[in-house]
């Protein structure tokens, strides 16, 4: 698994423009980074998800029927509840590549939950879905607008790898975060108590720890933006001076021009139509498909 990831930063920086795989974001402080922006009044989308959720848990429950319910990405597994509340399960999964944040919400979940068993798994859902329990009615869910970190690439092949996974009395549960105005979406990933900044920065911190890497912060400011043609904010850092990255452990040396960009996460907007085309693509389609009040967010059944 560490090689991979290993493998996926060494392309990821050689890339223009150069990138870090968004994994890195995840370590224990970056995933109580993501917990904090969770509470920032100008991310709205854990709020707009647990609206819909608490609405349409019961719809869920009573078109799916599942007895397994399988968490992709699950991190601390706050709107899950609506979920778990619902369901009447047998099983819950828990699936993260952060493992401290994973076996803490496993454990929670466990303690107020005592008639489902909880099994968590650590591993990454581009690679491990074969780790997954078989056993349904199976309900795989991946909320938060997660699918959105992926580009359209990875996206297309998550969607065909889960179609090959379903089996027939399987489904989907996907909460995709919808294209709105650009004002709201960049308060949303640029708040002025810099927990985001931190957040995205955090990143470059751990992969110095982990590969040895002299990635300055003084070098970089934090800069996300609307990429008006792809739907997408594109987080990221920008290089003040030219300068020079080692990072030791892929035996790379990477030369940054004054002014380029270091993406860290693209974090896609999605619109109905064209979501269901990327969905047709891959052998699926939706089922049911609701939003928020305001047209904010959506969560999908597909099947
Ligand atoms: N679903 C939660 C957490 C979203 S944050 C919520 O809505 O609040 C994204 C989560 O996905 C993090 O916990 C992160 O560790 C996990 N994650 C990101 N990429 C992953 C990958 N490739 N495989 C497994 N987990 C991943
Ligand atoms: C986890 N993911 C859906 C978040 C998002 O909104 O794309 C990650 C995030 N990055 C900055 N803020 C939140």
């Amino acid at each position: 698994m560490r090689s991979d990831l290993f493998e996926a930063t060494r392309r990821s920086l050689q890339r223009e423009p150069k990138e870090l795989p968004p994994v890195w974001l995840y370590d224990e402080r970056g995933s109580l980074l993501y917990e904090a922006i969770t509470r920032l009044p100008d991310y709205y989308l854990p709020r707009r998800e647990a609206e819909i959720l608490a609405v349409h848990a019961g719809s869920i429950a009573a078109q799916t029927e599942a007895r397994t319910l399988i968490e992709l990405g699950s991190g601390s597994a706050r709107n899950t509840r609506f979920l778990l509340d619902a369901l009447g399960l047998e099983r819950f999964v828990p699936f993260d590549v952060s493992e401290r944040m994973l076996l803490e919400s496993a454990g929670a979940i466990a303690e107020a939950y005592p008639e489902v068993s909880v099994e968590p798994i650590v591993g990454n859902f581009e690679h491990d879905l074969a780790a997954l329990p078989t056993d349904g009615p199976r309900l795989i869910a991946l909320l938060g607008s997660t699918i959105g970190n992926l580009d359209p690439q990875h996206r297309a092949e998550l969607l065909r790898l889960l179609a090959q996974e379903l089996r027939e009395d399987d489904a989907l549960l996907l909460g995709l975060d919808l294209v709105k105005d650009v004002a709201r979406l960049e308060a949303a990933y640029h708040d002025r108590t810099g927990v985001t900044e931190a957040f995205v920065r955090n990143a470059l911190t751990a992969v110095n720890r982990e590969l040895g890497a002299t990635f300055d912060q003084r070098q970089f400011v934090y800069e996300p933006g609307w990429d008006l043609e792809h739907e997408w904010m594109d987080i990221g850092l920008r290089a003040l001076g030219p300068h020079v990255v080692a990072v030791p452990e892929l035996k790379l040396q990477i030369a940054f021009e004054r002014g380029e960009r270091l993406r860290v996460e693209i974090s896609s907007k999605f619109r109905r139509d064209a979501f269901e085309t990327e969905l047709d693509r891959a052998a699926l389609s939706a089922r049911s498909w609701w939003t928020d009040r305001l047209g904010d967010f959506a969560v999908a059944v597909a099947s």
